[in-house]
This record gives C-alpha cells, sequence and structure tokens, in this order.
C-alpha cells in the first residue's frame, strides 16, 4: 500500500509537549516504513526564518514560510510533522488553504499554561515573568485556542505511548496508515 501523504500541524504554548509527541509519532511512524519530516523551530529558526523573531509580524511570516516549506514536501510524498506555537486561528487557517480537505490535520496541545510555566525547562517562562523576554506567549502574547483541531491532546494528563495511540489509530481512521 502506497504512503498518503499529510501534513500533521502540532499547535500550542511553549512546553506544552508539541515536540515530544510530534518526535514520538515520527518515531513510530519509522517504524511503519513511513518517510517522515519533521519541520520545528530548532531547523527552522536557525536557517530559513533565522531573520525572523517574535513579534506578531515575524510570527506570520515564520509560518507562511513553514506551510509553504510542508506543501512541497507533502507534495513529494512526506509525511509531515511539524511543532510551531502558531498562536493565531488566522495564521493556521491559512497554512490548512494550502492543502486539500483531509491532508492538514491540526493537533491542539492543550497542555494548561500552569503547567508549561511550571515545566518551564529552559526558564523561558521565569524570563518571560521577569520581562527579560518580550512577546512570551501566554504570558505577554496572545494564544488563540483553536476551534476547529482535529485532535486535542492535554500532555498533563494520560502517558505518551496512549497518546502516540490515539494519533496512529486517528491516522489509521483517515486511512493515511
Ligand atoms: C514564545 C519563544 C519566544 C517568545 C523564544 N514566545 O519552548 P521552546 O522555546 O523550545 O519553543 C519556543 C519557540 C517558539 O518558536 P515557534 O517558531 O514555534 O513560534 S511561532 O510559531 O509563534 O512562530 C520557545 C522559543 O521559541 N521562544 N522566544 N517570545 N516562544
Amino acid at each position: 500500500k502506497g504512503q498518503n501523504p499529510v501534513l500533521l500541524w502540532f499547535t500550542g504554548l511553549s512546553g506544552s509537549g508539541k515536540s515530544t509527541l510530534a518526535g514520538a509519532l515520527e518515531r513510530a511512524l519509522f517504524e511503519y516504513g513511513f518517510h517522515t519530516y519533521l519541520l520545528d523551530g530548532d531547523n527552522v529558526r536557525h536557517g530559513l526564518c533565522k531573520d525572523l523573531g517574535f513579534s506578531l509580524e515575524d510570527r506570520d511570516e515564520n509560518l507562511r514560510r513553514v506551510g509553504e516549506v510542508a506543501k512541497l514536501m507533502v507534495d513529494s510524498g512526506l509525511v509531515v510533522l511539524s511543532a510551531f506555537i502558531s498562536p493565531t486561528r488566522e495564521e493556521r487557517d491559512r497554512v490548512r488553504a494550502l492543502f486539500p480537505q483531509g491532508q492538514f490535520v491540526e493537533v491542539h496541545v492543550s497542555t494548561p499554561l500552569s503547567v508549561c510555566e511550571s515545566r518551564d525547562p529552559k526558564g523561558l517562562y521565569v524570563k518571560a515573568r521577569n520581562g527579560e523576554i518580550t512577546n512570551f506567549t501566554g504570558i505577554s502574547s496572545p494564544y488563540e485556542v483553536p476551534e476547529s483541531a482535529e485532535l486535542t491532546i492535554d500532555t498533563s494528563k494520560g502517558d505518551l505511548v496512549t497518546q502516540v495511540n490515539g494519533l496512529l489509530a486517528y491516522l489509521k481512521a483517515i486511512e493515511v496508515l
């Protein structure tokens, strides 16, 4: 059976678990023999988007570029996963509009701000609270909760294996897997 390309778009706050979830799903897809690519700030903000910061305008442009690159990758047949905060509905919907129905799957990683802030793996929330970092999502810059995400996952409830299995079950249901 051939591979049905798709873009899995993880959105959520810093520290919500987007990269962890997307990375774990990518490993599972690899086991199934899928060709995948994971786009995230680590491989995009140092190169393709290194001229961009965290103003709303720059985030817009960051996500516009990511959307276009993801589109090219999906066109080439890959299963693409992306893990960006992508804080506004407008920019997420603009990426969605690049794809036919069913080829864009929005996954809202809905872990509450209080949990993300208590995790604070890079100490960014502390810096945002004391003003060392401005325009920080959830603290001093908005995050618009998705209204039409295909899936919602709160990583403060349940374990990673169960959550990845839920994602795989969804991909089976839409015949990607
Ligand atoms: C939010 C910031 C900021 C500000 C630096 N606001 O948890 P992280 O560190 O590893 O992931 C965050 C990442 C967000 O980049 P994205 O490209 O995903 O953002 S967007 O979709 O809005 O374009 C965080 C770090 O960069 N970071 N400054 N001010 N996150």
